[in-house]
């Protein structure tokens, strides 16, 4: 398809980053939350490179806070999601599902605990502010659920960790996966976590008053001029060798957990008040789909997201992208997993794909030289 233009309008928000993308060459964005979400400056290969040996800043505002606040916050966070976060520390950050009663996937945000009785819920692209408000509606709870001036602005790559310590001091550090701390910026107290949606390493900053937004990108510009800084984005091929799932990409709410490899995340027989929890535990290992990878040795591009065999629909493909570091077309798709069980490859538009789990076994690709 032939990219269009965009029209930009309250409806379609811009972020307290936007003047500085622009300047910074943005080509195409996304609209993600009914946001902007840039998703390429330079091209694909050039941004994936640069994002791999150098830091990039991210304009990743469309992960939007849903901010559940008071007495029955912790309730309703719970309920919301099959993992267990009973346990989850102040400033901590969980990946978890959140699912319907069904067990179907409404969103896949990172839970963020502030204290027990304040939650964020920093949303892939969903509605989860309506959703969460009608529980608390449906449930009687005693929560505001809102959306708080709050846009995160990621520093990703390898070179993250020193930008951001230039930034914020020595003590960031220190802060391990998936925690955060309150640190300062002209004044203004923020929460800062080692996270983002690459596996390159970094942090995001999240950003609580949208007036300092420009302020804080040329900070982060000025400090980074001998590290190579540039504006990035969510890269799709760096995202596909990561095995990190898109929502509304690679599953919506007729998917399951289990379906989408996210049991991980999930604990059955945990002693919780959980929506979703009583219908998982039925559908555990009699789902009929599995997301898996695919790769091929030569560039493709599917074209027909249907997968058949003889005729028959095995799956669909949900995401894909050559991979210049391996030298393969990357796939995913929700396979049927009645034809995984005796298939490891498919036949695709008249070439072979070996089927692997989500992550590609990279190792195994290079130790057998393929
Ligand atoms: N950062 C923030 N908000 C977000 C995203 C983010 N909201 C939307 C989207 N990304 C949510 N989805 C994900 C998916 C994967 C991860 C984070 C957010 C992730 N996963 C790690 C992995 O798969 O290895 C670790 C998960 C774990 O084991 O805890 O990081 O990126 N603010």
């Amino acid at each position: 398809m032939n990219d269009k233009f965009l029209s930009i309008s309250r409806r379609t928000r811009s972020t307290p980053f936007t003047s500085r993308v622009e300047a910074s060459g943005v080509k195409a964005y996304s609209v993600y939350n009914h946001m902007l979400l840039p998703t390429e400056f330079v091209n694909f290969e050039d941004d994936y490179w640069h994002l791999c040996e150098h830091v990039q800043v991210w304009d990743v505002s469309a992960e939007r806070q849903v901010e559940i606040k008071g007495p029955d916050a912790m309730r309703l966070a719970q309920l919301m999601t099959p993992r267990d976060i009973s346990s989850t520390q102040d400033l901590q950050g969980k990946y978890a599902p959140l699912c319907n009663e069904h067990g179907g996937i409404i969103n896949d945000p990172i839970m963020i605990r502030h204290s027990a009785e304040r939650w964020w819920l920093s949303i892939a692209d969903s509605d989860v502010k309506l959703w969460a408000q009608g529980l608390a509606t449906g449930f009687g709870l005693n929560v505001e659920v809102f959306e708080p001036d709050v846009t995160p602005l990621a520093v990703q790559g390898p070179k993250a960790e020193e930008l951001v310590a230039r930034l914020f001091g020595e003590s960031v550090r220190d802060i391990r996966f998936f925690r955060g701390e309150m640190l300062k910026f002209q004044g203004q107290v923020m929460y800062v976590a080692r996270s983002g949606w690459s596996k390159q390493g970094g942090f995001e900053i999240y950003l609580n008053n949208a007036s300092l937004g420009e302020a804080l990108w040329d900070k982060l510009f000025e400090l980074g001029k001998d590290l190579n800084v540039r504006a990035g984005c969510p890269n799709s091929i760096e995202r596909l060798e990561s095995g990190l799932l898109s929502l509304g990409n690679d599953f919506d709410d007729s998917n399951n957990p289990f379906e989408c490899g996210l049991d991980q995340y999930i604990k059955l027989d945990a002693d919780i008040e959980s929506l979703s929890l009583p219908a998982l535990r039925k559908l555990a290992g009699q789902h009929k789909k599995q997301l898996m990878g695919l790769f091929f040795n030569q560039k493709i591009t599917i074209r027909q997201p249907n997968l058949t065999v003889d005729g028959q629909f095995v799956g669909e493909l949900t995401s894909q992208c050559w991979s210049p570091r391996y030298r393969k077309q990357l796939a995913f798709a929700m396979m049927n997993r009645d034809y995984l069980e005796n298939h490891s490859t498919i036949e695709i538009e008249g070439q072979i794909a070996q089927i692997s789990d989500l992550h590609f076994s990279v190792e195994a690709l290079i130790q057998r030289g393929e």
